[in-house]
């Protein structure tokens, strides 16, 4: 199955493109290899295709139509991929031309999306991407080939059966999808608020796909999450508590990577989850130093953080960057790499999660970062205090707790610095006044 790279610098229907992708075009060519592989494609054959001048009718000029239906029949491939847009009218034209079915990126990804999708609000937010897009293409026409195959697996994927249904009725399935999507993420929200019940602060790994996030997750947490050299092995978010030096809990996120042309339709759906992202009191940005396209790849994480709303640097940014995979570099770029990470304002921290290297400096940066605004208190409350005890277990991280001859209790407790005055006010409605004593 050929996956072709288009290399135009204007959009298929002859606008000016929105930009010129920072990423090379061998580099793009590989990351769609990479794109089709990960749902298992067997890719036969693939090439880059310079557009001068892209076709309204066919994207390709005549030749270059007939060029590439020579290598499909040749490669007996059923399926090509363009790493481009292609507008229905196009897709149209080169699937009768060539026999074969056509997919662009967006529809590649959202394929891989919908296969790995696993909890219930993945599978939500894919079907509510892949109608949307449906919706946008609606004018296409259905070639014998797709109705004889339909069914399951790669021509099957959410939704794929109603790409007949009118507008209207995928309307009214998008709209029931996010009625369906607001009560699960609302159940997430009534969670989160239990879990944040003792407020521990979260930091939400985020990151290109393939970055080693999972990796990184899975060793500061000792948790088994899948981490795989295969682009987008994690979708749904998952959270983890860890411990840090100081005694201070934090909350580890690992989530869905981002790529370079990431479908609007796709961020927009997986908003609730992102959302995740945006709430976090921290982001540590995983970098691959190793990858030749780290700067694009960085570009475009900053990109759609920016567009969740995430300030990347300046006075708001709360955000760390963690330069991964140094294990993969020569001496020299590794020494390049430590110095440039010391040059920056906002130090990045070089890692290997693979090895380790770095891990110990990286938990420190964290615990110094999330402790400098903790108290720690110690005081006696009598045991009559029931409501007290109950709502410093609730609301406070109790370090350490023991009785006194008298019965009392006392209490060893840490506290963020902000909600201080609420505990106060909780021990001047205990009739403690001045019972605090830092320790
Ligand atoms: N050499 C080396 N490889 C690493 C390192 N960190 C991760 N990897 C490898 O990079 C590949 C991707 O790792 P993952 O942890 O799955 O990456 P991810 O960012 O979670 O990827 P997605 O979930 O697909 O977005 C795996 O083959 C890891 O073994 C590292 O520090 N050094
Ligand atoms: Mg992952």
């Amino acid at each position: 199955m050929p996956v072709l790279k288009s290399e135009a610098r204007r959009a298929p229907d002859g606008r000016e493109a929105r930009k010129v992708s920072a990423h090379s075009s061998e580099d793009r060519l590989a990351e769609a290899r990479g794109l089709a592989e990960a749902i298992a494609l067997d890719v036969r054959e693939a090439l880059l295709v310079p557009l001068a001048q892209p076709r309204p009718g066919t994207l390709f000029g005549s030749g270059k139509v007939e060029e590439i239906k020579a290598l499909i029949e040749d490669a007996h491939a059923e399926l090509v991929i363009i790493d481009h847009a292609v507008t229905p009218v196009q897709q149209r034209n080169l699937e009768k031309a060539w026999q074969a079915k056509v997919l662009d990126r967006t529809g590649l990804i959202l394929e891989i999306f919908g296969r790995r999708a696993r909890t219930r609000e993945g599978t939500l937010q894919v079907e509510l991407a892949h109608l949307t897009y449906q919706k946008s293409r609606l004018v296409r026409s259905w070639t014998h080939l797709e109705r004889q195959r339909g069914g399951a697996g790669f021509l099957g994927g959410p939704g794929e059966t109603q790409l007949e249904l009118d507008r209207r009725i995928i309307q009214d399935r998008i709209d029931s999808l996010n009625v369906e999507l607001e009560v699960v993420v609302r159940t997430r929200e009534l969670h989160r608020a239990g879990r944040r019940k003792v407020p521990y602060p979260v930091a939400a790994i985020v990151g290109y796909t393939n970055a080693g996030k999972s990796t990184l997750f899975n060793r500061l947490t000792g948790a088994d999450v899948l981490a795989k050299d295969q682009v987008f092995a994690t979708l749904d978010p998952t959270m983890r508590e860890i411990r840090l030096a100081s005694g201070r809990r934090i909350i580890l996120s690992d989530t869905v990577g981002f790529i370079s042309d990431l479908p609007t339709m796709l961020v927009a759906a997986f908003r609730a989850t992102l959302e995740e992202v945006i709430a976090a009191d921290l982001i540590l940005h995983v970098q691959d130093v190793s990858h030749p396209e780290r700067q694009a790849q960085r570009g475009d994480v900053e990109h759609v953080l920016t567009d969740l709303g995430v300030a990347v640097s300046g006075p708001e940014a709360h955000l760390i960057e963690v330069w991964n995979k140094i294990d993969r570099l020569s001496e020299p770029e590794r020494d390049e790499i430590e110095n440039a990470a010391r040059r920056n304002d906002a130090p990045p921290i070089p890692v290997s999660a693979v090895t380790g290297d770095g891990l110990a400096n990286l938990l420190a940066v964290l615990d110094a970062r999330f402790s400098a605004n903790d108290l720690i208190l110690s005081f006696v409350v009598p045991a009559r205090e029931g409501a007290l005890v109950h709502w410093l277990h609730e609301n406070t991280e109790v370090i350490e707790r023991s009785v006194t001859e008298a019965g009392d209790l006392i209490f060893r407790i840490r506290i963020e610095r902000e909600r201080r005055s609420r505990l106060d006010a909780q021990l001047r409605r205990a009739g403690l006044t001045c019972s605090i004593a830092p320790v």
